[in-house]
């Protein structure tokens, strides 16, 4: 054994055993992903599918990071131990915001049942997903009860990281803005739970109303979609086929999403949070639906990696002159996107 494995080894050892040193260099590991991660996240796999998953999304400034620090001191208050993921793909990775984060966290620091991590992007946003959810897995095999993903619902990737929980809290907060612009209805469509936080500011009870006529509109049921959404889906769970619209969802499907109100920086109705959270968790149980959600998580992370590795191959054996060529076509007209498209993979 060459002296890299058996660090390696050592290292998953470690990781498994909850060692916090092993933690940190194992995601730096992951986030610069270097070979020996690889075997590590391979390693580490059988070990992963314990902690409950909390994405925690919305616009910048609501109080995520607030929020997400009240809950994981509440958690610790029931015993739970808790990894914390905030993902800032805004911020370059020495960026003010990290900064911030660990700041306004910091009261959670010597607390040895709380890990928190602050990961920036990194190359493509497809490519801040994937490590992300090896991020989390690495939490995951370490043991925390609970991990809590705090992203920025501005944009696709970010919405997909936070599909990843089990659980999904979207967080709205007075004076925003238009309500109705200040979370946009595919967010709102990934919540399980609302929060309307700052309501000790003037304006909560609009927040709250604006939110209430949106989900009425049309977000009632929540039900998991098996055609259309992802790539690879041929093999949908026999009890969900009546499921594709939201008339027919049966009753087992229905989960009616909370709306709450919180004051995160005075740790105000914080415990309710958490009994929405401990709510839903039996909900997805009861009804067989936590299953159904770790699959369509598989195979959504399997599709995007493929479709990534896919693309970086083929560019790979492609010359950057070969592909400004072709773009140099479609200019000029001669060939459009889809042909472009035919060429390059067919190795014109
Ligand atoms: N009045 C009031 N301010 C709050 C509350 N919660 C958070 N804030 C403040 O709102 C600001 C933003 O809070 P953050 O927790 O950093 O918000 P965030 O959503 O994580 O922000 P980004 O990560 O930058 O998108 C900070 O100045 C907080 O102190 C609250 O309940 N009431
Ligand atoms: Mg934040």
């Amino acid at each position: 054994m060459t002296r890299r494995n058996t660090d390696t080894t050592t290292l998953i050892q470690n990781v498994l055993n909850g060692d916090r040193r092993a933690l940190a260099r194992l995601i730096t590991r992951v986030e610069n992903r270097t070979p020996d991660a690889q075997t590590a996240l391979a390693q580490l796999y059988p070990h992963t599918g314990r902690a409950y998953l909390v994405g925690v999304t919305g616009a910048p400034g609501t109080g995520k990071s607030t929020l997400v620090n009240a809950i994981a001191r509440a958690l610790r208050s029931r015993d739970q131990t808790v990894g914390i993921v905030a993902v800032d793909p805004t911020s370059p990775f020495s960026g003010g915001a990290v900064l911030g984060d660990r700041i306004r966290m910091n009261d959670l620091t010597g607390d040895r049942g709380v890990f928190i991590r602050s990961m920036a992007n990194r190359g493509s946003l497809g490519g801040l997903a994937a490590t992300t959810s090896d991020v989390v897995r690495v939490m995951d095999a370490a043991g925390f009860d609970v991990i809590l993903i705090e992203t920025v619902g501005a944009g696709q990737s970010e919405v997909d990281i936070a599909r990843t929980a089990y659980t999904t809290i979207v967080i709205d907060a007075p004076g925003m803005g238009d309500d109705v612009q200040a979370i946009k209805a595919g967010i709102l469509e990934i919540a399980d739970i609302l929060v309307v936080n700052k309501a000790d500011r003037p304006g909560v009870q609009n927040t709250v109303r604006a939110l209430r006529a949106m989900l009425e509109l049309g977000h009632r049921f929540r039900t998991i979609r098996h055609h259309g959404e992802f790539m690879i889906q041929q093999d949908a769970p026999q009890q969900d086929t009546a499921q594709d619209t939201a008339q027919d969802a049966p009753e087992y499907d229905f989960w009616p999403v909370p709306i709450l109100e919180t004051i995160a920086l005075e740790h105000q109705g914080i415990d309710a949070v958490i009994d929405a959270i401990e709510q839903h968790r039996a909900h997805l149980h009861e009804s067989g639906m936590l299953a159904d959600r770790e699959r369509l998580r598989l195979e959504a992370e399997f599709a995007a990696r493929l479709r990534d590795e896919l693309l970086r191959r083929l560019i790979a054996e492609r010359t950057p002159a070969e592909v400004a060529a072709l773009v140099d076509r479609m200019v000029a007209r001669e060939i459009d996107p889809a042909q472009a498209v035919a060429l390059l993979v067919e190795g014109e």
